[in-house]
């Protein structure tokens, strides 16, 4: 129904290639409302610092930065902690700032998904975020939830309750019933 909500992330790398206006854009256009929407960065925990530093020996990671949202990522990607690119992938995402929105709409899940585009950028369809401005799956740009029960976990995740805004488009009753 019209009053359904996801989250919508771009991703250090979108922010890095000043994709933030572009992304915003399109949800706009669609007709979307936004809700909610902060920069962040998500600092790394002491744990995640040294699973990294395993991944990426190169790289020393500042472990004085451990702060609050140190288990954000880790519930956010729960499902993929067995997978061989969680370590590189938490290191991607705490890499730089990311911008978080929540996008409230008539099947905004679904229709967002669409707009995303397929996980990995060699499949995903020109027109689609992915498509658009993306060729490798890790640095795939934005994030969206991918269910109902996804999306309202993520944005308990990532938003308290007064972060986000009940408001009245003037265009709302000429976009879904
Ligand atoms: P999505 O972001 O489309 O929901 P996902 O939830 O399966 O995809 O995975 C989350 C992110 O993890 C994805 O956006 C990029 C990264 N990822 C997924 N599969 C990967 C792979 N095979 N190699 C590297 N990174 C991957
Ligand atoms: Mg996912």
């Amino acid at each position: 129904h019209a009053r359904e909500r996801t989250l919508i992330a771009v991703k250090p790398d979108g922010v890095q290639r000043r994709l933030i206006g572009q992304i915003i854009q399109r949800f706009e256009q669609r007709g979307f409302k936004l809700v909610g929407m902060k920069m962040l960065q998500v600092s790394v925990s002491e744990m995640n610092a040294f699973t990294m530093s395993v991944c990426n020996s190169s790289v020393t990671v500042d472990v004085s930065v451990v702060k609050v949202s140190e288990d954000l990522l880790s519930q956010h990607y729960s499902e993929l902690r067995a997978k061989p690119f969680y370590p590189s992938l938490l290191y991607y995402m705490t890499s730089g700032p990311v911008v978080v929105m929540v996008w409230e709409g008539h099947n905004v899940v679904q229709t967002s998904r669409t707009m995303v585009g397929t996980t990995n950028p060699t499949e995903a369809q020109p027109g689609t975020v992915r498509g658009d401005f993306s060729t490798h799956v890790s640095r795939n740009v934005v994030h969206a939830s991918d269910s109902l029960e996804g999306a309202k976990r993520e944005i308990q995740l990532w938003f308290q309750g007064q972060e986000l805004l009940n408001w009245d488009c003037c265009d709302q009753k000429s976009i879904s019933e």
